[in-house]
């Protein structure tokens, strides 16, 4: 198996001057003619071959200059075009292959969903498509003619604008789109097919209207308007925070029910998996709104960041991904509220992207080697990628972050670039040197950074070292020392700020200490009380920390902090602790559960916080969370067993309270998905969740689902009821999948639900769900929902220690492998927590892998991922 190496990067020895493909697509086979206008570099030697990228792909016809070419001039394969002695000066390469779209489950260059013809390129689904240098830094104009009947495909889309239509004879018609803006082959788009359209306009600063739609199956078409509604305030937010308009007169986003990941930002052409734009109270929950507003953005934003400014190589992926994420989590911040919006992303980081940093999978966010380049739309690329530069917009600040943005636009724009170009447009701008900040991108591993301090009455000193430390990653043994932004504040005993008159031992620059070594002491003076703590405000680096804080302090933190986002850490870190030591054998006194419980109550009285933020400080980290707490040696059922009496401890003395604010926070008015509406459905979600895991009150979910008027309000009500798998969990199951059947993404919720069961059926139910002869086995959806939710969500059924959680998913990838490799790799991701589970556990996950490992023909994608969770 081959490795491609970052420092193998070289420019392609030709240049595409510009691209014309026509498409005749019929309803059995589709027929690709590209005409690529190509010329030597310079410096490129004559004689030097061409060799363009394919991928099971079989030419059916080739010409230079329109003469075709001799079979002693090319050699074609599945894999690669090469022309042994292209003509040393500007030539047209014509060549002809025909696909069969239908058969194409990979989802992976042109395929058909549901009978609509769609694509997906990024990131080497092009060379499916046609012969072509198939990466990042091959930009050019593209020219696309299509030609489909008119029956069944009416809409003919594709990248840039509309330049001509018409009727080419037969019952066929056609289309022709010009992109003008150069571009690489993995933003490359058509979609042709019988679909529905909401439209609208959009009218930018400069004053240009842009048109705008969104098409989707034929009578989906009233659930896109959210969608639309997000793809204007993201289109405007733009222009207001990053000086961002839009560059063509149309903006086009079809909805496709088969698709691999999210969505696909193609210039002008975003193409949706459907459940990011399909809404509507009934079957959408308050977190689908939501996630379809940041995709839309994300999509939106790539236009600028991605599109216009692209990635060299696929190593740099990050550069697009990393700040896009950041972005769009900035413009959730902006539209609704911040600190809400913090905790949900540092949420995901913790529960995501850190077990990827601290297992057999991590990688640094730019990694400088792969096998699989589908393997690398990690977590890491992605989240990590947006926490560097958030740090970067800490480190500079708002306004200078700004300037090296604008610089990043005005220097790069139309270019394929690097990680370090864009570093080196905040070092520019700013005067700054970054030269320590950048090994954020190229070392792996989460920091752990420990705090201990110390204060000193008689002198009025107060004492803070922090100290760094990265473990051995993959690869990567011997790590150095990061420049760690760590935002706070000295609590003093009445729980305002305190001050002091001098600080030593680090630079500080007002709110931010700057751990730039391995370790750091600061003495501050003129500190009249011991002050608390409060480290990493808004959580301002991506690392663990050890505050060696005692419970009481936490709990301070907890009731006092200015930081709402070290509030909800606080409680989070009291209940972990507990949680993990009772596993350990070590169990809580009496004091501290009521200590936490009254921490609880008070923020659940606490008028002057918000019930969204309530929801988050009120929840119980869940079982894999605790576990990775843990670190070693994890028996996840003594941790779920800890977990439970916990939360009886600390809900069923206050079962009343709860019950009685829990109905007082009924919403009469009609459904709305708005900040404030799902805030409150939000805290009565996480009361129902307390009542029910630590009061036994499995009555009140079921009366919520019977009487619920919206899915948010039914489905967290089902989940609930299965995750702790109540008296009226299977009845509630069953009546769900019978009152939605038909709707294949209230489906999901179904199969997202029946995955979190812990019982001991649990399995054979979803095996039997997998077995049924009408279970859609060729969509990422289903599969994902069924099979991504069994192992992501730490249901204690995937770590049985019996294996036979670990064999049933083997099981599956191995059947889903051969289908839709992307699939099959990424569920096998789940994997990754073997190192971390006790000694019998690890052994059985990795006797079933060992047997998928000995399946022949084994994807790259999948044998990559099971090699390096074996290693
Ligand atoms: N750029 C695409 C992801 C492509 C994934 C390919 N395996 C969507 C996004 O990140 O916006
Ligand atoms: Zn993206």
């Amino acid at each position: 198996e081959q490795t491609i190496y970052l420092k193998d990067y070289a420019p392609t020895p030709y240049r595409i001057v510009s691209v014309e493909l026509d498409f005749r697509i019929l309803e059995d086979s589709t027929r690709v003619r590209a005409q690529l206008t190509i010329e030597p570099r310079e410096g490129t030697a004559p004689g030097t071959a061409l060799v363009l990228d394919g991928d099971d792909l079989k030419l059916d016809g080739i010409a230079i200059d329109g003469a075709p070419l001799m079979l002693s001039a090319y050699l074609a394969d599945a894999t690669s075009l090469t022309l042994i002695e292209p003509p040393h000066r500007r030539f047209v390469l014509d060549t002809e292959v025909t696909l069969d779209p239908a058969a194409n489950t990979k989802l992976m260059g042109l395929y058909r969903s549901s009978g609509t013809w769609c694509t997906q390129c990024e990131p080497e689904g092009f060379r499916r498509i046609t012969y072509y240098l198939d990466r990042p830094d091959v930009l050019a104009p593209f020219t696309v003619r299509m030609t489909a009947p008119l029956a069944i495909a009416p809409v003919l889309l594709a990248n840039g604008n509309p330049i001509d239509r018409g009727d080419a004879g037969d019952g066929m018609h056609y289309a022709v789109w010009h992109d003008p803006f150069p571009k690489p082959a993995y933003l490359f788009a058509l979609v042709a097919g019988d679909l529905g359209s909401t439209t609208d306009s959009f009218t930018t600063t400069s004053g240009r209207k842009i048109d705008l739609a969104i098409y989707c199956t034929h009578g989906k078409e009233g659930e896109c308007h959210h969608a639309m509604d997000s793809l204007k305030r993201s289109m405007a937010w733009d222009e207001r925070r990053f000086g961002r308009e839009y560059d063509l007169d149309i903006f086009n986003i079809v909805a496709v029910s088969d698709f691999n990941f999210g969505a696909m930002e193609n210039k002008g052409l975003n193409i949706f998996n459907d459940k990011l734009v399909f809404a509507q109270p009934e079957t959408a929950t308050d977190a689908n709104y939501h996630s379809i507003e940041r995709v839309i953005a994300h999509e939106y934003f790539h236009n600028w960041t991605g599109n216009r400014i692209t990635c060299r190589d696929w190593f740099q992926l990050c550069l697009k991904e990393g700040l896009t994420v950041y972005r769009d989590q900035e413009f959730s911040s902006d539209e609704h509220s911040r600190p809400v919006q913090r905790i949900h992303d540092v949420q995901n980081l913790r529960t995501n992207q850190f077990p990827e940093d601290g297992g057999p999978l991590a990688h640094p966010p730019r990694p400088d080697h792969y096998r699989e380049i589908n393997n690398f739309y990690t977590t890491t690329v992605y989240e990590k990628g947006a926490e560097i530069v958030r740090m970067l917009a800490t480190l500079l600040g708002e306004a200078d972050f700004r300037k090296g943005m604008d610089l990043y636009f005005e220097r790069h724009d139309g270019e394929a670039t690097t990680i370090e170009a864009f570093v080196k447009v905040f070092e520019d701008a700013t005067g700054t040197d970054l030269g320590q900040f950048i090994t954020w991108y190229l070392q792996a591993g989460t920091p752990q950074v420990t705090a201990s301090d110390r204060y000193d009455a008689d002198s009025q000193t107060y004492t803070l070292t922090l100290t760094q430390k990265v473990d051995p990653t993959p690869g990567q043994p011997d790590k150095q020392p990061l420049l760690i932004p760590v935002r706070f504040g000295l609590l003093g005993p009445n729980g305002s700020e305190t001050s002091w008159t001098a600080i030593s031992g680090a630079t500080v620059r007002d709110d931010l200490i700057l751990l730039d070594r391995d370790s750091v002491t600061l003495t501050f003076s003129g500190i009249a009380n011991r002050p608390v703590p409060s480290l990493f405000r808004g959580f301002s680096a991506p690392v663990k920390l050890a505050s060696g804080l005692s419970q009481d302090d936490l709990l301070f933190l907890a009731r006092h902090d200015s930081d709402p986002f070290n509030r909800w850490d606080a409680l989070q870190t009291v209940s972990t602790h507990l949680i993990a030591e009772a596993s350990a054998g070590r169990r809580w006194s009496a004091g501290d559960t009521d200590a936490l419980r009254s921490a609880v109550v008070d923020t659940l009285e606490n008028s002057d916080l918000d019930p969204a933020f309530k929801a988050q400080a009120i929840a119980i980290p869940g079982v894999s969370a605790i576990g990775r707490h843990i670190g070693k040696d994890v028996d996840p059922d003594a941790i779920a067993k800890a977990r439970l009496d916990l939360l009886s401890e600390l809900a069923g003395p206050i079962a009343e309270k709860l019950a009685a604010l829990y109905t007082a926070l009924a919403i009469a008015e009609p459904y709305s998905p708005d900040a404030a509406q799902a805030g409150r459905r939000a805290l009565r979600n996480g009361l129902m969740h307390l009542l029910v895991a630590g009061a036994g009150r499995g009555d009140v979910a079921a009366a919520q689902y019977e009487s619920a008027t919206n899915m948010t309000d039914r489905y967290a009500a089902m989940a609930i009821s299965a995750h702790y798998w109540t008296e009226q969990a299977p009845a509630l199951l069953g009546d769900f999948r019978t009152r939605f059947a038909g709707d294949p993404l209230v489906f999901d919720k179904w199969l997202m639900a029946s995955a979190q069961a812990p019982d001991d059926g649990a399995i054979e139910r979803m095996r039997a769900i997998l077995a049924a002869p009408d279970f859609p086995r060729t969509n990422p959806n289903r599969l994902r929902s069924l099979l991504g939710s069994f192992v992501m969500s730490g249901s204690p059924q995937f770590t049985r220690a019996d294996g036979a959680g670990f064999r049933f998913v083997a099981e599956a990838v191995a059947e889903i492998d051969k289908v839709n490799p992307q699939v099959a790799s990424r569920i096998l991701t789940g994997f990754r927590i073997l190192p971390m589970l006790e000694a019998g556990r690890r052994e059985a996950g990795r006797s079933a892998l060992e047997a998928l490992k000995s399946q022949h023909s084994l994807s790259r994608n999948v044998g990559e991922i099971l090699d390096r969770i074996l290693a």
